[in-house]
C-alpha cells in the first residue's frame, strides 16, 4: 500500500494520526457528469452523457467501488461504461492489473499499476490511488474518484441516452437520505475501517462500540420500514449494502468487528439478503475478492496473509 508524491509512486503505510485513529484522505476529482455537459454541483464542466465515452476502474473488493459497481447496474448502463477491475492484491505498488480471475485489463495505457492511470492525466499527483475512478476517454482525463458522487451522477445523468428510468433519490426524500447517509458513512461503512485500522485497544474498542451501536440502531429502524427511507429502496440503503454484505465475510473476523454478525441480526439480516436478490446486484458482488483483498492485502493486521476458508452464508431469501 501506498501513495503518490508528486508523481512518484512510495510504498508506505501512511493512514493513522498519532492517537493511532485511522483518518481517511478526501476523494480529489470532482467533476461531474452531466445530461448536456454543464457543470455538476462541483468541478467543472464538459463531461457530457455520452453512451461509450467513460470508463469505470473497479475493485470488486471494495465497497466505496461496488457502489459504483451497483449504480452502473441498476441503472442498465453497463454497455454505456466499460469497466476494469483490478487485482484483489492492494500490495507494495498499490492496485494491480496483474491477471487473476476476474481481473479486466486498462484500456487506455495498457497500465500494470492503477497509479500510471493518476499520473497520466495528472504527472504531479500527490494523493492515495484509490478505486473507483471514473475516466473520460475523450478527454483522457479523471472524471471523478468519489464515489458517493459517482453513484449520483449515474442515478440520472444518462437517463436520456437509454439508462432506465429508475430514481434512486425521490426529491421528496433528499433531505432524510442526505441525513441517514451522514450517519451510516460515519459509524458504519468508515467505521469498520476505524476499528480495523486502529493501532491502539482505546481507539478500537471506542470506534467498534459506535459501530455496533449504530447498527443496533439500524436494526430498530427496520423493524418498522422495509427500507431505510420507507418501502422504497432508495441510494441510502445501497450504500449501507456494500458493508453489510462484505461483514460477515471481511470485516467480522479481518477487522475485528465481532460483537455480532449480521446474520445474527433479525432485521438487518433479511434487509442484506433482500438486497443482495434485487435484479442486477448479486453479479457485483465476489466473495472471493472481497476475501482476498482484505485478509491479503493489510499485512500489518494479518502478516501472513492466511485467508479464512469460512463463513459459509446463504443469502437465497426463503431462509
Ligand atoms: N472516498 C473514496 C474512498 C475510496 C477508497 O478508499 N477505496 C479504497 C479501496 S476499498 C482504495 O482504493 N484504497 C487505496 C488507498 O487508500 O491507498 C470513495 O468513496 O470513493
Amino acid at each position: 500500500m501506498g501513495l503518490l508524491v508528486k508523481g512518484k509512486w512510495y510504498d508506505k503505510w501512511d493512514y493513522n494520526n498519532d492517537e493511532g485513529e485511522f483518518i481517511r484522505e478526501e476523494s480529489q476529482f470532482r467533476n461531474w457528469i452531466t445530461k448536456d455537459g454543464s457543470a455538476g454541483p462541483t468541478g467543472e464542466a464538459g463531461f457530457k452523457a455520452e453512451p461509450g465515452r467513460y470508463h469505470l476502474y473497479v475493485s470488486l473488493a471494495c465497497p466505496w467501488a461496488s457502489r459504483a459497481l451497483i449504480m452502473r447496474s441498476l441503472k442498465g448502463l453497463e454497455d454505456m461504461i466499460s469497466i476494469s477491475v483490478v487485482n484483489t492484491l492492494m500490495g507494495e505498488n498499490g492496485w494491480t492489473f496483474e491477471e487473476e480471475e476476474g481481473v479486466i485489463q486498462d484500456p487506455v495505457i495498457h497500465a500494470d499499476y492503477l497509479y500510471q492511470i493518476y499520473t497520466h492525466v495528472e504527472p504531479e499527483y500527490s494523493g492515495r490511488v484509490t478505486v473507483p475512478v471514473l475516466y473520460d476517454l475523450k478527454q483522457n482525463k479523471i472524471v471523478n474518484n468519489e464515489s458517493a458522487d459517482i453513484m449520483r451522477m449515474l442515478n440520472s445523468a444518462f437517463d436520456e441516452v437509454g439508462a432506465n428510468d429508475k430514481d434512486f433519490l425521490p426529491e421528496n426524500k433528499m433531505t432524510e437520505i442526505d441525513e441517514i447517509n451522514e450517519k451510516v458513512y460515519g459509524t458504519i461503512n468508515n467505521g469498520v475501517y476505524k476499528a480495523g485500522f486502529a493501532t491502539t485497544q482505546e481507539v478500537y474498542e471506542k470506534e467498534v462500540t459506535t459501530l455496533f451501536d449504530a447498527l443496533d440502531d439500524i436494526e430498530e429502524r427496520l423493524e418498522h420500514s422495509r427500507y431505510l427511507v420507507g418501502d422504497e429502496i432508495t441510494e441510502a440503503d445501497w450504500r449501507l449494502f456494500t458493508t453489510l454484505i462484505r461483514f460477515d465475510s471481511a470485516y467480522h473476523g479481518h477487522f475485528k468487528c465481532n460483537i455480532k454478525r449480521i446474520v445474527d441480526y433479525k432485521n438487518l439480516w433479511r434487509y442484506t439478503r433482500e438486497l443482495y436478490n434485487e435484479p442486477g446486484v448479486k453479479e457485483t458482488v465476489n466473495f472471493d475478492h472481497i476475501k482476498k483483498h482484505y485478509y491479503r492485502s493489510h499485512k500489518q493486521i494479518n502478516p501472513n496473509g492466511i485467508v479464512p476458508k469460512g463463513p459459509e452464508l446463504d443469502f437465497s431469501l426463503d431462509k
